[in-house]
């Protein structure tokens, strides 16, 4: 047993001996028929340490406040231009129901000790008062509705039209991580549906790319990045089960609900590098992460935000590799073994000697092997689905 578990126990072990000798001298006191507290009037002293209670309660409270409130991101440097609202409604709403519950409480606690009982002294019959009833029904249906009122006024906001010049980007959920795509330079997104998706020909997003432009340039980065002061509109999808998708920093948060597209909007209004400053903390990045107890891997589920300039960002999507390429590599026809499936490595990594015989079309048990491939058909070099998506450019329709 190393010195650490020693204290530990001892942490443990210390209160419980002190209780144990405590309950020994009463049972002793009790036994000798002493009574050690007959002097004290008892309901004061009772009253007395409602008083000490509220009184500690109160400073523990605010000290514990303060002391967590640089820990607590939600209290701290909002990100974006709706944090800032979230802020504000959160703050306002804290001072309300902080100064309703302080209030109640003192008088509680005030009451108990001014009218604890004494020898002679009777309660009062006050049954009703319909004035008191209206009152306190009244003021604080005013307050709530109000308070409802700016968090409806802030969603419509959220959930509203984005501005004009927004960039748009789309998240997609699936156990257990975010797929994340941009719309490229024709800032149309390309029509994705999920009976094209196939893990093992590169197509794990469900592209139409043989029969649809839009997607062509579509590229799905492993981090996001937005451009500082300009508004960001945020798709939300899901390829399984519902997630959510949240950017705590931002006070952004919508569910990834399978089958419909959510969605959000936002303008970061401080860089990664000057949040690092304010933060005092080189290491700090913007987080995604799901907010919906999705599975095992749910707490896996996170993808790093940077918020850069204008110039850096358009530098980053310069950068940025159509998604389209890698299909169309991996989907390349090989011409030593044609009559094989592109994806199926295990041949292809064989170099076909001259004596050999070229290798036979795939048989159904070979064609087994791309496994994780969720759609029904064999993947082909070519595009599977002849299927015209009901979907225009710009919408997308799992
Ligand atoms: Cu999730």
């Amino acid at each position: 047993m190393d010195a650490q578990t020693i204290l530990t126990l001892l942490k443990f072990a210390i209160p419980v001996v002190l209780v144990l000798a405590a309950y020994n001298l009463y049972l002793v006191f009790k036994l000798k028929n002493v009574d050690l507290f007959a002097s004290w009037d008892r309901n004061k002293v009772n009253g007395l340490l409602m008083i000490v209670f509220v009184t500690f309660g109160t400073i523990a409270t605010i000290w514990g406040t303060r002391l967590y409130s640089d820990q607590y991101i939600l209290i701290n440097n909002p990100a974006s231009n709706h944090g800032v609202d979230i802020d504000s409604m959160f703050y306002v709403t804290a001072i309300v129901t902080g100064i309703g519950c302080l209030l109640t409480n003192w008088v509680l606690f005030y009451f108990a000790y001014k009218y604890s009982g004494k020898e002679g002294k009777k309660a009062v019959y006050y049954p009703e008062n319909n004035k008191l009833e209206i009152a306190w029904t009244v003021i604080p249906a005013i307050a709530v509705t109000l308070l409802i009122l700016s968090g409806m006024n802030t969603w419509w906001k959220i959930t509203g039209d984005a501005p004009e010049d927004r960039i748009e980007l789309e998240l997609t959920g699936k156990q257990f991580s975010w797929d994340i795509r941009y719309p490229g330079i024709d800032n149309k997104f390309g029509v994705v549906t999920w009976d094209s998706i196939n893990d093992g020909a590169s197509n794990s997003y469900g592209y139409h790319f043989a029969s649809d432009k839009n997607g062509q340039d579509d590229f799905n980065p492993q981090e996001i990045y937005v451009p500082v002061n300009k508004p960001v509109k945020v798709l939300i999808r899901a390829r399984d089960v519902l997630h959510s998708a949240t950017m705590p920093h931002f006070r952004m948060k919508m569910d990834a609900v399978p089958g419909m597209t959510t969605s959000f909007w936002f303008t970061p209004i401080i860089t990664t590098d000057s949040m690092r400053k304010v933060r005092n903390n080189p290491k700090f990045v913007y987080e995604l992460a799901c907010q919906e107890v999705c599975g095992g891997g749910h707490w896996n589920m996170r993808r790093v935000i940077h918020v850069v300039t204008q110039a850096e960002y358009d530098k980053w999507v310069k950068e940025q590799k159509p998604t389209y390429l890698a299909w169309k590599e991996a989907n390349a026809p090989k011409v030593e073994t044609p009559a094989v499936p592109a994806s199926d490595t295990t041949k292809v990594a064989q170099p076909a000697t001259p004596a050999q015989p070229a290798i036979p079309a795939p048989a159904k048990a070979e064609v087994k092997k791309d496994v994780a491939a969720p759609a029904k058909e064999a993947p082909k070099a070519a595009e599977p689905v002849k299927k015209t998506p009901s979907a225009k450019g710009g919408k997308v329709n799992p």
